[in-house]
């Protein structure tokens, strides 16, 4: 029997992999979020929000760009979670088609550096994308910075952009697709996202979770979802707040559960433009001691290990 395995050649399609990589905070999730046009990926103004690779796919004409947010590459590896997040950006650099290294205007620090050197042994072409220029006044400082950046590597382009006012982001995009392959599309030409709906709407809840709860309680606070029941014209949906300790539970539930309904009231807001349909739903705070630094806790509440 003969396989045809070549109709999509014959289309003439394309079809990539783009790792967006670089320290926390940088601005990765919201470049994701300006290539797809949608609130894909939660962003916060504080480091480490997003702690899972999350694709972002684009099919236009006969092209489909997989973006592949990461978490932030960062020192602080101590624990299991955060070791899990390093481990989940190193693996996006593996068997892709362009890495785009995000870096903040003005800025190298001890982080970027770390992220560059990795950089230095992956085999796709490397853009350095420089983040944020609607922070700088005056343009001409950015020459110099360039320069000092155009010393360190063999970078393929250079682009500085700002992801939040999608200032160069569409000549970014034109950047990229001339390095996209020949190839069959990944995903059906609908697609938006590898993540289940579900997935979705635990980080809207841990968005609102980063935004509110202080310095501290985000990073010992994980969000499951754990019941959806899909109603004609409501969808009730149940889900957990974990922190790690009992002490930290009072303070996500604020005084008379003021916290905690805020969180959901505006959690619940964003989960409805998503889902385009009215939800009900009903928050927990639940504590499982020492979750962050536990492999079965982890694997347990959606962080499954890669090996
Ligand atoms: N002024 C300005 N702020 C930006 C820009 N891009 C992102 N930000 C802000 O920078 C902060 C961090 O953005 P994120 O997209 O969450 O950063 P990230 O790199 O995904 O961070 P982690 O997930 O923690 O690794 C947020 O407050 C964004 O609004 C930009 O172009 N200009
Ligand atoms: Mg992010």
């Amino acid at each position: 029997m003969i396989i045809n395995n070549t109709d999509n050649n014959t289309d003439n399609t394309f079809s990539g992999f783009i790792a967006i990589v670089g320290r926390p905070n940088v601005g990765k999730s919201t470049l994701l979020n300006l290539f797809l046009g949608s609130h894909l990926s939660i962003t916060s103004p504080k480091p480490q929000t997003t702690r899972q690779q999350i694709q972002g796919i684009i099919t236009q004409d006969k092209t489909q760009l997989i973006f592949v947010d990461t978490p932030g590459l960062h020192r602080d590896s101590k624990k299991k979670l955060n070791q899990y997040m390093n481990q989940a950006a190193s693996k996006a650099l593996i068997d892709v088609d362009v890495v785009l290294f995000l870096v903040e205007v003005l800025k190298f620090t001890d982080e970027d550096e770390a992220v560059l050197k990795k950089l230095k042994s992956v085999d796709a072409p490397v853009f350095l994308v420089i983040n944020k220029i609607d922070t700088v006044k005056d343009k001409e400082k950015i020459l110099p910075y360039i320069l000092k950046m155009q010393a360190l590597f063999n970078f393929t382009e250079i682009m500085p952009i700002s992801a939040e006012k999608g200032l160069q982001c569409e000549a970014l995009k034109n950047q990229i697709i001339k390095h996209i392959p020949p190839g069959p599309f990944y995903y059906p030409k609908e697609a938006k996202t590898n993540r289940s709906p579900g997935f979705h709407v635990s980080e809207m809840i841990r968005e609102q979770v980063m935004l509110q709860l202080g310095d501290e309680l985000p990073y010992a606070t994980t969000v499951s979802v754990d019941t959806w029941e899909d109603k004609e014209k409501i969808i009730n949906i149940g889900a957990t707040i974990w922190v790690e300790r009992d002490s930290q539970k009072a303070i996500a539930i604020g005084e008379g559960g003021e916290r905690i309904k805020r969180i959901g009231t505006i959690a619940r807001r964003s989960i409805e433009a998503f889902v385009e349909k009215p939800i009900f739903l009903q928050l927990w705070v639940k504590t499982k001691e020492n979750w962050s630094d536990d492999n079965k806790s982890l694997e347990h509440l959606g962080y499954y290990h890669f090996d």
